[in-house]
């Protein structure tokens, strides 16, 4: 039994609400073992299993949203109860991070395709996690990606936008006051790059909300539940 989970045996007769609902191909115990890993500060047991899993015959995105995904998603539902401390978070998240970064060093990418994305997260939204993952994805299916990161004022994203000239834009957004902010971007977007403005793609945890509020309220063209679900749409 997993020593996290022994030691909050409640935990135990709960459902994982999140992990089943996303992530159907997850490995519960493998998850179970990577938020052990994440929350008690073992870099390397975290990155050994997105390893195995990438050895496994995963790819680097399989491996993201199958197994940090889910970890870091159970580990927000702690968090928001009590059960584990800011800074327990914050250490998962930051291990997550260097997971990630090594997990790319590990990984085949594909030849360039000669399309290019932008990645954002919406002014005001501190997570990247997600749009990290995300980027990384598009790249290793032969994008040229650009990632900008969390929370990017919406005067210097146009900006951005402008000199870059990608062909899509993905922002971030994760809680539902992003949803706002997010339609304004894309409205302002819009209204200044004209027809230079990129296809506009959102996702994140705020646009599960409701059904479509992606396309209803924010005004995007596209929109993915998550990685996988976005290559999904872009692979012919
Ligand atoms: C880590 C974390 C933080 C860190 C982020 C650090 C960082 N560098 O990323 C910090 C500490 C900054 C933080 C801050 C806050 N957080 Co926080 N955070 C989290 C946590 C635990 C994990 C986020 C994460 O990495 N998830 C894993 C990634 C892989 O998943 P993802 O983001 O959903 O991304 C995937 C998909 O959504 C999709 N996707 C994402 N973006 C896009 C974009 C496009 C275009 C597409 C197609 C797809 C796509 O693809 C991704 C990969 O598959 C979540 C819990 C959760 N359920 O996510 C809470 C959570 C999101 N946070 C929450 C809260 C409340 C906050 C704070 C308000 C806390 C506070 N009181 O200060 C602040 C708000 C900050 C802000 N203004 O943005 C709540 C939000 C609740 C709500 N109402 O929605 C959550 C759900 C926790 C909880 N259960 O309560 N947080």
């Amino acid at each position: 039994m997993s020593e996290f989970l022994s030691r909050k045996p409640e935990l135990l007769l709960r459902p994982f609400p999140v992990v089943s609902e996303v992530t159907a191909d997850s490995d519960l115990q493998a998850v179970v073992r990577y938020m052990e890993a994440t929350l008690s500060g073992n870099k390397q047991a975290a990155h050994e299993l997105v390893s195995m899993a990438m050895k496994g015959g995963q790819t680097l995105t399989e491996a993201a949203v199958r197994l940090i995904q889910p970890a870091m998603y159970e580990i927000g539902r702690l968090w928001q109860e009590g059960a584990i401390t800011v800074a327990q978070e914050h250490l998962a998240t930051a291990i997550s991070h260097k997971v990630l970064a090594r997990a790319y060093l590990q990984t085949t990418f594909m030849p360039p395709i000669w399309r290019k994305a932008l990645f954002a997260g919406i002014e005001g939204n501190q997570h990247s996690l997600g749009l990290t993952i995300l980027s990384d994805a598009f790249e290793t299916i032969g994008w040229e990606v650009s990632y900008l990161g969390a929370d990017v004022p919406v005067v210097d994203l146009v900006k951005q936008v402008d000199i870059e000239k990608p062909e899509l834009l993905c922002l971030s957004l994760s809680m539902p006051s992003h949803l706002l902010m997010a339609r304004d971007t894309v409205l302002r977007l819009r209204t200044e790059l004209g027809s230079q403005c990129p296809t506009i793609w959102v996702g994140g945890r705020a646009t599960l909300v409701a059904e479509h509020v992606w396309r209803d309220v924010v005004k995007a063209d596209g929109w993915a539940v998550d990685a996988l679900h976005a290559l999904e749409q872009v692979v012919p």
